[in-house]
């Protein structure tokens, strides 16, 4: 039986034409700054990203990590949302690693933090407090649910943090598909932040890597952190090889799985015992409820993995599936299929 994998974007396997690229990619050693593969795709990403300067990190929790470390010191206070990644599944690294203390705002079901929430949360300069230096967004949002920000409201985040003497980071993991959802250039979304964050080895089906991109300055001393928390790859050509081709290649088709998130979203809609807000799904991420107290999402994963479904459980009652390019219709249909028959057990 074939097993459909929508508990994350995470789960995509490198296309053919990544697979040859690692074969045949020129390494170097990257510590020493000689990986040419590495060097390329840092100057690809920088010039997408319309910064100055981009360095390959492992992964997206490194990213944020390093781009945090790299803007704050050892009792600064970082902004951030209580249902962001870097608060809730990072492993409370910032402040374990940095000792960088951080203050949650409520993120609205759309992904935002409001504007007078964060200006409320900015310390004043006395020496009870912590220092507040740095803002966080993420976009698009995963724990709510996908959702995009838009180029308007970070520009206002951004000069409410420049404003008041702050800096302002954006985890990107899945930046391409917030550009790629509202159809503009990803440089609109990055224009007013200081560094951002995004992932090769999520929808654009790299195995490893993401890239954080802002100044030179920042770069460099983003560098320094990177060896600090053991982030030297050496020969990473292996790895930014796949890369260039997640960047060439995958960007754009994207929009087929925010169109299989709709058909699912749609499909769970019309299964009773399910509550979905379908205004809610703007991308490939779809979250949905069990209306009755009767089941739990584990119960229902595991039955759907009886099924050759596979999703994740992210509540008591609560149940995310993912689109990538591991998905096609006929998959959608299977799910459907599979949810149905466990919610009608
Ligand atoms: N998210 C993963 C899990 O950790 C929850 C997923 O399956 O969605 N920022 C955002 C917004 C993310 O969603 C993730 C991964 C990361 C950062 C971290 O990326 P990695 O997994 O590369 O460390």
């Amino acid at each position: 039986m074939k097993t459909i994998d929508l508990r994350s974007d995470t789960v995509t396997l490198p296309t053919a034409v990544m697979r040859e690229a690692i074969c045949n990619a020129e390494l170097g050693d990257d510590v020493f700054c000689e990986d040419p593969t590495t060097i390329r795709l840092e100057q690809i990403a920088a010039e997408r990203m319309g910064k100055e300067a981009a360095m390959l990190v492992a992964s997206g929790t490194m990213g944020n990590l390093v781009c945090v470390l790299s803007h704050c010191g050892r009792g600064d206070e970082v902004i951030l949302g209580d249902q962001s990644h870097t608060f809730v599944y990072e492993a409370g690294g910032i402040s374990a690693l940095g000792g960088v203390h951080p203050h949650t705002i409520v993120n609205q079901p759309d992904g935002t933090m409001r504007l007078k929430d964060i200006a409320a949360a900015i310390r004043a300069d006395n020496v009870h407090f912590p220092r507040t230096r740095l803002i966080c967004l993420e976009n698009t949002h995963n724990r709510c649910g996908g959702a995009v920000l838009t180029p308007g409201y970070i520009a206002e985040v951004a000069s409410l943090a420049h404003d008041r003497g702050l800096l302002l980071h954006l985890d990107g993991a899945r930046i391409f598909n917030a550009a790629v959802a509202l159809d503009i250039d990803v440089k609109e979304l990055i224009r007013h932040v200081d560094s951002v964050s995004f992932c090769l080895s999520k929808g654009l089906s790299a195995p490893v890597g993401s890239v954080i991109c802002g100044s030179k300055e920042f770069v460099a001393e983003a560098r320094r952190n990177r060896k600090a928390v053991g982030g030297g790859m050496r020969q990473c050509g292996i790895i930014a090889a796949a890369g260039i081709e997640a960047l060439e290649q995958m960007v754009d088709r994207l929009a087929e799985d925010h169109a299989n998130a709709r058909r699912l979203a749609e499909g769970i809609a019309g299964i009773a015992g399910l509550s979905i807000e379908l205004e809610r799904v703007q991308t490939n991420i779809v979250f949905f409820e069990l209306v009755s107290e009767e089941l739990t999402a584990e119960k229902l994963v595991t039955e759907l993995a009886g099924r050759g479904v596979k999703m994740l459980a992210s509540g008591p009652r609560r149940l995310r599936a993912v689109t990538h390019y591991g998905i096609n219709n006929d998959d959608i249909d299977m799910a459907l299929a599979a949810l149905e028959g466990a919610m009608r057990q």
